[in-house]
C-alpha cells in the first residue's frame, strides 16, 4: 500500500543492525512538490479557463541518460496567460520544481515565479512575482503591483529569511517580495513554503484577474520587449542549468530550455543575450560563461518592509 500522503513520512528503517541496536534509523522520506502544481492548476481553473499549451506534445516527460530519472512537464494557456508551465523532478534523493507563469505581452502584470531545488537534506527556495518592469527605478510600476502585497511578503521573509549572497545580477529580477532562501528540510519550513505558495499564487491570481488589457502598441511592445529580455536571461544564466545537463545532456537542456522552460525566445523579440547584456561579451564575442559579472552579493535583504530598495549595485 502506498504510504500516505503527508509532506514527509516517517519510515523506520528495517535494516537488520538497527533492529539489533533497538534503535531504528529514522528516515525522512523524500518531500514532494506535486501538491504544489496540483493547487496551482485547480486554483488558476476556479479563475479562468486553461487549455492544454501546443508544447505539452513535444515536452511532457524526458528520461536522463542514465535511464534512471524522469523530468515531467505540463503547459497550458488561458486567455490571459501565454503559457502556464511546470517541470518537476522527484528522485528519492533530488526533488525540484520549476513552476512559472507567463502573461501575454498585453498585459504589464509580473511573471509568478517558483523554483525549488532540494537536493538531500538542503532547499534552495526562489519565489517571487517576478517585475516586468523596474522596481527600483520605478515607483509607479512597483506600487501598482507590490505596494498591497507588502504585508504578505514582510511575514514570510520573516518566516522563510533571505538566503544571502547571490548573483548580483539577479536582482534587478525581483520583487520586493521576492522570497529567497535557503533551509535544512523539516515539516515546519516544507509546510511554511506550501502557504507561501498558496498565499503568493492567490496573489498573483488576484492581480491577473483584475489586469487590464493593453491597447496601445507601444505599451505592448514595451511589455513584450522586458518579457523577452527576463526569458533571454534566464534561458541563458538560470542557475539550474548544471544539474540539467547532467541529467539530460548539453543539447536536450538547451531544446528543454529555449523552447519550453523560456518559450517566447524566438517568438517575442529577435535581440539576443548580448543585445541585453552586453557586459558579458569575451573578446571574442562569445558570452562569457560565468554567471555574473559584478560577484555575488546582498548578504541580507535589500529591501525594507515598506518595499524601498536599501542595497546598492556598487
Ligand atoms: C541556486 N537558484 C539559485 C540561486 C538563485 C536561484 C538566486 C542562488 C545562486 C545565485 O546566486 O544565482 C534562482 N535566480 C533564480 C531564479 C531567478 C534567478 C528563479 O535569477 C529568476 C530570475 N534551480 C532551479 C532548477 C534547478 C535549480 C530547475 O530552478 C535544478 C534543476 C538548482 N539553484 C539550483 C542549484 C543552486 C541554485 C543547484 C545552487 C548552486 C548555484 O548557486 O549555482
Amino acid at each position: 500500500m502506498p504510504p500516505p500522503v503527508t509532506s514527509r513520512t516517517i519510515i523506520f528503517s528495517s535494516i537488520s543492525s538497527c533492529w539489533k541496536q533497538k534503535r531504528p534509523s529514522i528516515q525522512i522520506s523524500a518531500v514532494s512538490y506535486r501538491k504544489f502544481i496540483h493547487f496551482a492548476l485547480d486554483e488558476t481553473k476556479r479563475h479562468t479557463h486553461l487549455a492544454p499549451s501546443p508544447l505539452q506534445e513535444r515536452f511532457n516527460s524526458i528520461i536522463s541518460m542514465d535511464g534512471e530519472v524522469e523530468l515531467q512537464m505540463t503547459s497550458f494557456e488561458a486567455p490571459k496567460i501565454r503559457l502556464l508551465r511546470s517541470l518537476s523532478i522527484e528522485t528519492e534523493t533530488m526533488q525540484v520544481l520549476d513552476f512559472g507563469v507567463f502573461p501575454k505581452p498585453e498585459y504589464d502584470v509580473p511573471i509568478f515565479c517558483a523554483n525549488f531545488f532540494t537536493s538531500g537534506n538542503t532547499n534552495i527556495i526562489l519565489l517571487d512575482l517576478n517585475p516586468l518592469h523596474d522596481v527600483i527605478n520605478q515607483r509607479e510600476y512597483k506600487e501598482k503591483y507590490y505596494k498591497s502585497l507588502m504585508p504578505l511578503g514582510v511575514k514570510y521573509a520573516e518566516l522563510l529569511p533571505w538566503g544571502g549572497k547571490l548573483t548580483s545580477e539577479s536582482l534587478k529580477f525581483f520583487s520586493p517580495i521576492v522570497l529567497w532562501t535557503k533551509f535544512a528540510s523539516s515539516e515546519y519550513k516544507h509546510d511554511v513554503l506550501f502557504s507561501a505558495f498558496m498565499d503568493y499564487y492567490k496573489a498573483w491570481l488576484h492581480l491577473m484577474e483584475g489586469a487590464v488589457e493593453e491597447t496601445d502598441p507601444s505599451g505592448i511592445k514595451c511589455n513584450r520587449e522586458a518579457q523577452h529580455r527576463y526569458l533571454t536571461w534566464r534561458a541563458e544564466k538560470d542557475p539550474g542549468h548544471r544539474v540539467l545537463q547532467k541529467l539530460i545532456g548539453e543539447t536536450q537542456t538547451k531544446d528543454l530550455l529555449r523552447n519550453f522552460l523560456f518559450h517566447g525566445i524566438v517568438q517575442l523579440g529577435s535581440k539576443n543575450f548580448l543585445d541585453y547584456f552586453p557586459e558579458y561579451r569575451c573578446e571574442d564575442g562569445t558570452i562569457n560563461e560565468r554567471r555574473t559579472i559584478i560577484g555575488k552579493s546582498f548578504e541580507s535583504r535589500p529591501w525594507d518592509t515598506r518595499g524601498e530598495f536599501i542595497g546598492s549595485f556598487f
